[in-house]
């Protein structure tokens, strides 16, 4: 049985897309895990500590076999090939991978909280997670925060669509 799990990815040191571009190959090649849907990659604003460059960011859906704490390790296993340091809190990164929710899951082990918990406040979450929600999942819970006005005022930008070699 594969379970639907969403990600959400960013970077703002480096060449972001290609780094976002083949963390999400890595994801997709995983032990028992396959994409479902892309987003666009957008460029926002830095939020939290905001004297560091833009971000790009983005979102998967995906299935996966793998349990949540399995997912988990898997990302921090992809940031770590990819050349995440981990300095400053809430300071630049070459790749961030972040499980938001699995299927039928909430749990907060300390390692792991899912849902995750400050999600919604984070229009560099939810314009990507809105992207590739599925319906299986039901109406999508933030609807009414994702405006152009909360977009306008939290400096999202559309930036590249996600094209070609698909998942
Ligand atoms: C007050 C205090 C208000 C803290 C907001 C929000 C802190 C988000 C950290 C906060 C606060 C975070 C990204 C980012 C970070 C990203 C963009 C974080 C962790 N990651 N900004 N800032 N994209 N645009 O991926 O999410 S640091
Ligand atoms: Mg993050
Ligand atoms: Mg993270």
């Amino acid at each position: 049985m594969r379970q639907v799990a969403y990600a959400a990815l960013g970077a703002n040191l480096g060449d972001r897309e290609a780094t976002l571009r083949e963390a999400i190959r890595r994801l997709g090649n995983s032990d028992g895990t396959e994409l479902v849907r892309v987003s666009d990659f957008y460029e926002t604003d830095p939020v939290g500590y905001t004297d560091q460059p833009a971000f790009l960011n983005m979102a998967v859906s995906l299935r996966t076999k793998l349990s949540p704490l399995q997912l988990l390790h898997r990302l921090l296993e992809i940031e770590n090939e990819l050349g995440r340091v981990r300095t400053i809190r809430w300071g630049p990164r070459a790749v961030d991978l972040d499980l938001l929710r699995y299927e039928g899951v909430e749990m907060d082990s300390g390692e792991l909280t899912l849902p995750h918990p400050r999600m919604h406040e984070r229009s560099f979450v939810l314009v990507p997670l809105q992207d590739v929600w599925l319906p299986e999942s039901g109406a999508f819970p933030w609807e009414a925060l994702v405006t152009d006005e909360a977009r306008r005022k939290d400096g999202i930008r559309s930036w590249k669509l996600w094209d070609t070699e698909a998942p």
